[in-house]
């Protein structure tokens, strides 16, 4: 179904391979993608990801490696799982929810529309941090550097301190949820947050350069109930140049 595009313009960004191309230099690793990554497209050009095909239309982009690529760090099995089902179930939400208001607002009855307001905000934010989180993990090991070391250790004094915090963060959610370390867009600082299910808690201008999903379906096949476990073998995969380049586009943005 053709459906419009009720999202703000930075969502629909355009992007072309020419651009890619242009740019996917700089982000090293990333530019091994495919051309037609939207994810690896995204962060190029924008630190939004891009979620929605051209119709507005939400759609689940490919990963930016394959399965069993993140291995031993993070098992096929789990991965596929957590991709196809749990982020792909959330991008038919976001399309069935944003549908949903789109019909009451045509037959002007607004009477139950909140439960899909809510509905939408849950899925959306899910599609959101999943695109996310995939592009923040490589198996290729990096270390901060750059403007986002530069910023980490004028925020938070040390990488050490900085990834306490984020490891202390993520470990501590309550229930499901994520750890979102951001850009803090009206202030100009980092800042690392718990966020409940994938909408709750969050500082307004806080756009995420680096997510961390702790909800059960990331690790409870390997992990069991270890939280803690899946947290540390997770820094094994981080992708700080990913994280950096997100930075660096932000600030781009609103330079
Ligand atoms: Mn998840």
């Amino acid at each position: 179904m053709k459906t419009k595009n009720i999202l703000p313009a930075e969502f629909s960004m355009p992007y072309s391979r020419k651009d890619f191309l242009k740019t996917g230099a700089l982000l090293g690793a990333t530019s091994l993608l495919p051309a037609n990554s939207i994810f690896s497209a995204s962060v190029l050009q924008s630190p939004f990801d891009k979620i929605v095909d051209d119709t507005g239309t939400f759609v689940l982009g490919p990963l930016p490696y394959n399965f069993d690529t993140l291995e031993p760090h993070m098992d096929a099995e789990t991965l596929e799982l957590h991709y196809k089902f749990h982020h792909g179930g959330a991008v038919k939400g976001a399309n069935k929810d944003a549908a949903k208001i789109r019909e009451t607002l045509e037959n002007g009855d607004l009477e139950t529309v909140d439960f899909w307001t809510h509905k939408l905000a849950y899925h959306l934010s899910s599609h959101v941090l999943h695109s996310i989180f995939w592009t923040n993990l490589n198996a290729k090991p990096s270390q901060p550097r750059g403007a986002l070391l530069k910023a980490i250790e004028r925020d938070f004094g040390t990488f050490d301190k900085f990834k306490s915090l984020l490891t202390k963060t993520s470990t501590g959610v309550d229930g499901s949820g994520w750890a979102i370390f951001g850009y803090q867009a009206f202030s100009d600082r980092l800042m690392i947050i718990p966020c409940d299910n994938h909408e709750r808690l969050t500082a307004w201008g806080l756009v995420p350069l680096l997510v961390i999903d702790v909800w059960e379906h990331a690790y409870y096949l390997k992990h069991r109930n270890r939280r803690g476990d899946f947290v540390d073998a997770l820094f094994a995969l981080l992708d700080w140049d990913n994280a950096r380049a997100r930075l660096e586009a932000v600030r781009k943005l609103i330079a």
